[in-house]
């Protein structure tokens, strides 16, 4: 144990749409965490709050017709309400938006200027002439210039993930209006990133963690630096200091809320926060694995610019898939914390559960509903709860609470043994081995009470039997205090059945192996109630319905034309004379096709379609007035009509003569 406190916090969700199973991934492992740590008797300080700047909530608050204050608030309150329903429980629950944050941000950049961090320079940025203004980061979006991708404007969200920065976007258009985006010069402000590569290939090696937040980072380190344009033309956000028509970009205010939130929370509980953020600290940031270049590159150089202390570890969770395919809110492939589950009264704790002892933290979750209810009925409702209620039950009847015998070192030992697996899996951040471990003293138990019998053994030998009992209850008060921080509603549930008025929570781990007092118990009902088929077929359902609504993305929309442009396509009927197959080529087919007045070759690929057979005698639809090509070496001049992925033909309804135009 350290004396520093523990400064924990979870990555910012952003202020422009619900809670959903994405954000659950890294929000439930790191409030897991903070109560572990405090069983073991650490000062831990949780904090967190909405992220309320940048463009995603402009653009959503300006599709509504709200101000973006209004969407921040709205959604603020949302987390704030869901995290708690899910027993996700901050200290403080701050926002960006609100002035600690905008104090501290220009406290930070003014230093960082003042340190010679920040230059001015004149770059192109995507411009709108319809809407006549910039188009920051999401108001555009355009191709990437790394891998081809469709991409955001201030990242390649579908491609290679790469950052951005304004200006290096191609073929840019307007994300309000379509417009294509012009190139303009603007005056903005940079961030010397570049400078501080020599400080982080000397910092990251020791920041502690997950690996894959550790291991990136060096790679993109050792890679290659680029300067980060920290400025933005909005409204919205922090003003750059001594600039009123710009406001600072939304990552540099985003994480610097860690500070004002840990402002906030000290002045509230009347601490100090520079105890966390200046010199030697113990700052742990969990993350979801997409923004690891931003808390790992980025965020320890604009701290360590600005003279702050460093963080210590970022854990980084890996990605969500749902049902086999990647999270995607539009496509339906999605959970949402309320709707899907919580409003159906479904226990936070098992989704909790879930989530932990999917996989390893850093590794991919697919969920599923099915696989969702076989892990809760399995583990938590069979294994877990059946022996806590079998001995609660037999406790409570034969012997009315817990005997006063001593409890078997065998026991004992095997309870120090989970402890310590639990913990050395702490340590390292491997939240899945630690719940194995857990589950392991559980399956220990019922293999106990399922071997001894009590329920037999008590009608031949009383007292041996109220021994087994005993060693049983012992087992699940420690079951009680290691599942705390997993599943806190059902712990305390357990731990008020043993007998006790007090909260589970409130104890420190290793009170698990002191003796167990004798004492009466109330009389047990089953604490944990299984996921029916049913329910997991409705929300099964639910999910397809989703998807299926999502349905396929949307054919682009083609610009209209005039007849004019119509006219200038020559489209006529021929009648294919001659086919045959083009040498190494599997899909192409030469055709000699009669025009009336003419006889034209044609390269057509429908060769997996139609052979040459079929063909011959065929009336087709000709495009006649094609520019010429050369395919696999042969002349075509002109295209056969052929609709879909099947390449049917079209056809005229009657034979008419060869070289009959389409009008
Ligand atoms: N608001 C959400 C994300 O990119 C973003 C996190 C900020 S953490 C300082 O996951
Ligand atoms: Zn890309």
């Amino acid at each position: 144990m350290s004396d520093q406190p523990l400064l924990v916090t979870c990555g910012l969700p952003y202020t422009n749409g619900p809670c959903h199973i994405g954000h659950l991934r890294t929000y439930v492992p790191a409030d897991f965490y903070v109560r572990y740590m405090r069983r073991c008797g650490e000062r831990v300080v949780f904090v967190c709050g909405s992220d309320n700047h940048g463009t995603p909530i402009v653009v959503s608050a300006e599709m509504e017709g709200i101000s973006p204050r209004e969407m921040s608030q709205r959604y603020h309150d949302h987390f704030d309400r869901t995290f708690k329903r899910m027993q996700v429980c901050f200290d403080h629950f701050g926002m960006t938006d609100d002035p600690t944050n905008h104090d501290r941000t220009r406290q930070i950049v003014s230093s960082l200027i003042g340190n010679g961090y920040v230059y001015s320079q004149v770059v192109k940025q995507s411009y709108c002439t319809r809407c006549r203004r910039f188009l920051p980061d999401r108001y555009v979006e355009g191709i990437c210039p790394h891998c081809g991708t469709p991409a955001r404007g201030d990242e390649c969200d579908q491609g290679c993930g790469r950052h951005l920065e304004p200006g290096e976007i191609q073929e840019p258009t307007c994300k309000v209006c379509g417009t294509k985006a012009e190139f303009r010069d603007q005056e903005h402000y940079f961030f010397r990133l570049s400078d501080f590569r020599d400080f982080l290939l000397e910092y990251l090696p020791g920041l502690k963690g997950t690996l894959n937040a550790r291991n990136y980072a060096l790679g993109w380190v050792k890679d290659e630096l680029h300067d980060w344009c920290i400025t933005r033309t909005l409204e919205w956000g922090v003003k750059f200091p001594g600039r009123d028509d710009l406001v600072v970009y939304v990552w540099v205010d985003a994480p610097i809320g860690y500070i004002s939130f840990t402002e906030e929370w000290a002045k509230i509980t009347g601490n100090d926060w520079k105890e966390f953020w200046c010199g030697e600290n113990r700052i742990t940031h969990f993350i979801g694995g997409d923004i690891i270049y931003h808390h790992c590159i980025f965020w320890p150089a604009l701290l360590k610019g600005a003279g702050y202390g460093l963080p210590h570890a970022v854990v980084a969770s890996g990605m969500v898939k749902v049902d086999d395919h990647k999270f995607s809110k539009s496509r339906g492939y999605v959970v949402w914390t309320n709707e899907d589950y919580l409003d159906r009264g479904l226990s936070p704790d098992y989704l909790r559960y879930y989530l932990l002892s999917y996989t390893n933290h850093t590794k991919e979750l697919n969920f599923s509903w099915t696989v969702f209810q076989e892990r809760v009925n399995n583990e938590l409702v069979n294994t877990l709860g059946n022996f806590i209620y079998r001995s609660l039950y037999f406790a409570n009847k034969e012997f009315s609470g817990i005997p006063d015998d001593p409890v078997d070192a065998l026991v004992l030992e095997e309870v120090k043994c989970a402890l310590a697996a639990v913990d050395s899996a702490m340590r390292e951040y491997e939240f899945k081995n630690a719940i194995d471990a857990m589950m392991g003293l559980a399956a220990f138990g019922n293999n106990y009470i399922q071997s001894n019998a009590p329920w037999k053994l008590v009608k031949t030998d009383r007292d041996q039997a109220r021994k087994v009992i005993k060693n049983c209850l012992f087992l699940v008060r420690a079951l009680a205090l290691l599942f705390e921080p997993v599943i806190p509603e059902k712990s305390q549930k357990v731990w008020e059945a043993l007998g006790y008025t007090d909260q589970a929570g409130s104890h420190l781990l290793r009170d698990a192996t002191d003796p167990l007092l004798g004492g009466a118990i109330p009389v047990p009902a089953p604490l944990f109630e299984k996921l029916e088929d049913g329910l997991i077929a409705e929300l099964d359902l639910l999910l397809q319905k989703r998807v299926k609504e999502a349905g396929a993305p949307p054919a682009p929309k083609m610009e209209e034309i005039s007849i004019e442009d119509f006219c200038r396509m020559d489209i006529r009927i021929g009648k294919i004379l001659k086919a045959e197959p083009i040498p190494k080529s599997k899909k192409l087919l030469r055709l000699i096709v009669d025009l009336g007045q003419e006889k034209r070759q044609i390269v057509s690929g429908i060769a997996q379609f139609y052979t040459p057979e079929d063909l011959v005698g065929q009336q087709v639809a000709v495009l006649a007035n094609l520019a010429p090509a050369t395919i696999f070496g042969v002349e075509s001049r002109g295209m056969i009509l052929a609709a879909g992925d099947t390449a049917s033909l079209l056809v005229p309804l009657t034979v008419v003569e060869p070289g009959t135009k389409i009008r």
